[in-house]
Order: C-alpha cells, then sequence, then structure tokens
C-alpha cells in the first residue's frame, strides 16, 4: 500500500512547506515536488488542505475499571474514535490495584490494547510501593519501553500515592531515566471537603466542584514540584485545569525546573456553570476531576499553551454512560469521574486556537501532537512529517465544518460535553501507518491493526539532569 498526498501544504510544528507527500510501508518516504512514484500508489488530491501529523493524545482510559464500574470505551473503538477526530496516537494507563503487581497489571492493560486499530503506549501508575514495586518499574523501562510512571495524589482510599510513594517512585524514575507524572490533586482535602458536604446535605452533581476547588490542585501542584526538585527530576502534570496549578509551573520553569504541562480540550472551553444546571444527569455527565472550573481559568489555560508555560493537549478520555453516572444519585462521590474528547480534541483546538488567532498552524501541531512525542520521546518517529517517520498523517481541512454531538460522534457514550457546538476544521482524510483509516467521514479500520510503541528512557535529559544534580549537590552527598 502506497500514497501519494499532492498539492497540500505540510504544516510541522517548525515551519510548512507546500509539498507532496510519498508514503509506503508505513512510513513517509518522500516529501517534495515532482517526486518519482509508483504508477499503482493512491493519489490523495490535497490541494487547499493541510498535510499534519496525526494527533497524539497522551491521556485517555480506555474500558478503565474504576469506581465500581468499567469506562463504557474500549481500546477499540476508542481508537477509532480518535482517528475520526484525527488522532493517530494514545497514551493510555495501566493502573495497578494497590498490591497488585505491576507486571500483573501491564499485561491486562496489554491484552486488552490488543484490539486497537491505532498506534499506542502505557504510562504505568504507581499506586503502592514496596521493593517488588522498584523492581517492576526497572523491568518496565528496561525490557517494556515504559519512560512514563504516574502518581494519583488523588483518590484516597483507592490510587492515591501518598509522599512516601512519591518520593521513592520519583527517585526511581531518576535512577531509570523515566518520567514521572501526577494527577495533582489533594487528595486528603478532598476526602474532607466530600464529607463535609455530604454532611451539609448537599449530594448533587453541584457538589462536586465544591469539593475539589482550585486551591486543592495548586497545592499538589506544588507539592509534586518541590518533591521533583528536591530530587532533581523531570515532572509532568497531567490535565492541568486552573491559574493557581499553571502558577506553580510557570514559576517553577522560570527558575529552570524542567516541569511540562499538559491542559485538555474540555478545560480550556467549559466552566463550572455545567454542574448547576437543573438536568442532574447533564450536570452528572461533567463530573470529572479536577472538575471544570469558574470562567477566567480557561483564558489563563489558553494564555500558558500559547505562551509555553502549558506543552500539550489531551482529553483524559475516560467514558461513563448515564447509567453509570447515576450510580452517585443520591452521592455525588460516587458519580464515576470521566468525560470523553478523544474524538473531539483537534477540532476543538483548531476552532478556538487557530481559528481564533490564539495558535498558528504549526503551534497546533505542536500542542496537539510533536510536543507529546518529544516529551514522552516519541519524535521523531511520531509527531512530525518527515522522511523516515511513521506514515500517521491528518490531510485537514480548514473550511470543513462539522457539528459535535453524542448523535453522531464515533465514542462509545451517550454524551458529548461539547454537545452542538458547530466547529470550522476537521480532518478530510486520517492516515495511519500509511492505511487511509478515516474519509469522506467513513472510518475503514482493522481491529488490532494498532502497534504497542515502545519509548525508551531519556538519556539526553537524564543526562543533563544527572550532571546538573552532581553539580549542585552538596559536598560529599551523591544525589
Ligand atoms: O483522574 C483521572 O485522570 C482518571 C481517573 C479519569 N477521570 C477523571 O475524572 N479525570
Ligand atoms: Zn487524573
Ligand atoms: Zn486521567
Amino acid at each position: 500500500m502506497s500514497v501519494l498526498i499532492k498539492g497540500g501544504k505540510v504544516v510541522n510544528a517548525d515551519q510548512s512547506i507546500f509539498a507532496d507527500v510519498y508514503c509506503e510501508g508505513g512510513l513517509i518516504k518522500a516529501i517534495g515536488q515532482d517526486l518519482d512514484v509508483p504508477s499503482d500508489a493512491e493519489v490523495i488530491d490535497a490541494s487547499g488542505k493541510l498535510v499534519m501529523p496525526g494527533g497524539i493524545d497522551p491521556h485517555t482510559h480506555m474500558q478503565l475499571p474504576f469506581m465500581g464500574t468499567v469506562a463504557s470505551e474500549d481500546f477499540y473503538s476508542g481508537t477509532a474514535a480518535g482517528l475520526a477526530g484525527g488522532t493517530t496516537m494514545i497514551i493510555d494507563f495501566v493502573i495497578p490495584n494497590p498490591q497488585q503487581p505491576l507486571m500483573e497489571a501491564y499485561q491486562t492493560w496489554k491484552d486488552w490494547a490488543a484490539r486497537s486499530v491505532c498506534d499506542y503506549s502505557f504510562h504505568v501508575a504507581i499506586t503502592w510501593w514496596d521493593d517488588s514495586v522498584y523492581q517492576d518499574m526497572g523491568t518496565l523501562v528496561n525490557q517494556e519501553g515504559v519512560n512514563s510512571f504516574k502518581h494519583f495524589m488523588a483518590y484516597k482510599n483507592a490510587i492515591m500515592a501518598e509522599d512516601e510513594t512519591l518520593v521513592n517512585s520519583f527517585n526511581r524514575c531518576l535512577e531509570l531515566g523515566a518520567m514521572p507524572t501526577v494527577h495533582a490533586e489533594n487528595g486528603e482535602l478532598v476526602d474532607h471537603l466530600q464529607k463535609k458536604l455530604l454532611k451539609a446535605g448537599l449530594t448533587g452533581p453541584e457538589a462536586h466542584p465544591l469539593s475539589r476547588p482550585t486551591e486543592v490542585e495548586g497545592e499538589a501542584a506544588n507539592r509534586a514540584i518541590r518533591i521533583a526538585q528536591s530530587l532533581g527530576v523531570p515532572l509532568y502534570l497531567v490535565h492541568v485545569s486552573c491559574k493557581e496549578a499553571v502558577d506553580e509551573i510557570a514559576r517553577a520553569r522560570h527558575e529552570g525546573q524542567r516541569v511540562y504541562g499538559e491542559c485538555l480540550a474540555g478545560h480550556l472551553e467549559l466552566d463550572d456553570s455545567v454542574y448547576r444546571q437543573s438536568n442532574w444527569a447533564s450536570a452528572a455527565a461533567h463530573v470529572m476531576s479536577p472538575p471544570f472550573r469558574p470562567k477566567g481559568h480557561q483564558e489563563v489555560l489558553w494564555k500558558a499553551l500559547q505562551g509555553g508555560t502549558l506543552q500539550t493537549t489531551a482529553t483524559d478520555h475516560c467514558c461513563f454512560c448515564a447509567d453509570q453516572k447515576a450510580n452517585g444519585k443520591d452521592d455525588f462521590t460516587k458519580i464515576p469521574n470521566g468525560t470523553a474528547g478523544v474524538e473531539d480534541r483537534m477540532m476543538v483546538l483548531w476552532d478556538s486556537g487557530v481559528n481564533k488567532g490564539r495558535l498558528s498552524e504549526s503551534e497546533f501541531v505542536a500542542v496537539t501532537s510533536t510536543n507529546s512525542a518529544k516529551i514522552f520521546n516519541l519524535y521523531p518517529q511520531k509527531g512530525c512529517i518527515a522522511v523516515g517517520s511513521d506514515a500517521d498523517i491528518v490531510i485537514w481541512d480548514p473550511t470543513k465544518t462539522h457539528t459535535l454531538s453524542a448523535k453522531t460522534h464515533h465514542q462509545k457514550i451517550d454524551f458529548n460535553i461539547f454537545e452542538g457546538r458547530t466547529v470550522q476544521g476537521a480532518p478530510h482524510i486520517t492516515i495511519s501507518q500509511g492505511n487511509v483509516v478515516f474519509k469522506n467521514g467513513q472510518l475503514n479500520v482493522v481491529e488490532g491493526a494498532g502497534r504497542y510503541i515502545k519509548r525508551p528512557a531519556f538519556p539526553s535529559i537524564f543526562e543533563a539532569v544527572q550532571k546538573y544534580n552532581q553539580s549542585h549537590a552538596p559536598v560529599g552527598i551523591e544525589r
């Protein structure tokens, strides 16, 4: 299967050029004019279109067992939905139960993800600690190509990592050259506020944001950043949702600390009024953590994304349908946390980012694909249109309008947080591993075609980190 994409504008994070792109054997083989290609190559007319690296969503939870139920989206349907939205790779999460061997959980997720129709990789969550976790982290990095470990600072009495686990695991990440990542909310405070609200008789979804105010995220963001600083290890904060967390990241980066931040399409666009609507099901459908924030935080996130304080965008795609959300009918703390977005992210980012002048076309590519590829050591295999890179490409039609809706989306959930929004700019064609998998609004995918992508540890960053730590360590102390 070979494809010649003719007449388009190739947009990478660093530059744009008008050029044809030839793909063969799943790779980009040539970029230029008047390319000499086999006569049987499929020719795609990309005139008037943009030829961009397929999106990378660094934060999804397909079929996650969570809060007494299982996310409704599986790896087959979720990766297909991503392709329909121009996303050609996801990084999902292996989340072991406390005391569950990491390698056992890893194999479980590998089995689930085998149905994927686009490439995928895993962050592995550290939800408990002992010597076996220490050892398994080494196996995962050195043998399985995992180079990032997640820490939930929220979800007390479930998957929350206490400070001792954070310190042990972050230090192990430093030893291995792996990136620690955090869900930064203070789980003790959330637990206290949840109990207080329930005691006051507030049981509906309107209480959800009240139980996790922005200072709860700001405290945890600062704590994780300071722990990373003390240990001399880089840090990636997922779903940064508010000014308090952005300010902590900005301060650390200003002082030269390697701290990276991600924001979600949902947090960029929605505010906490969604929780105060009279329709219980609709309010509950928006329950995720961190919650959508009061008006004002969205613009802070946009400015942080524009200014480079935040580097990546994601969705935290974690689907629960109305019947699942109803588990919390009488107690908001039992509403499974999560919303969708893997199909919507790039269209929302284009419509609110590029169409409104917040992002250039190249900056759009950077925050939807390239930066995630670089931070998680997938670049240049992923995240750019370059000879030798994977042929994961979205041919983008900046004039195409599309209405985001649960009535038409491919996501396996009965709700869309962007319901009814008409965007301008959408995928014309999506190409995954050199195959046309989405065209004319139709998916053409093969179950299991997705590959598990190994991500090596970070030699360059961590060599620099080690040198810096040595040169700044107190005399006689090996950091
Ligand atoms: O916290 C997460 O990232 C997972 C459990 C998805 N749910 C959510 O509310 N964000
Ligand atoms: Zn989270
Ligand atoms: Zn998540």
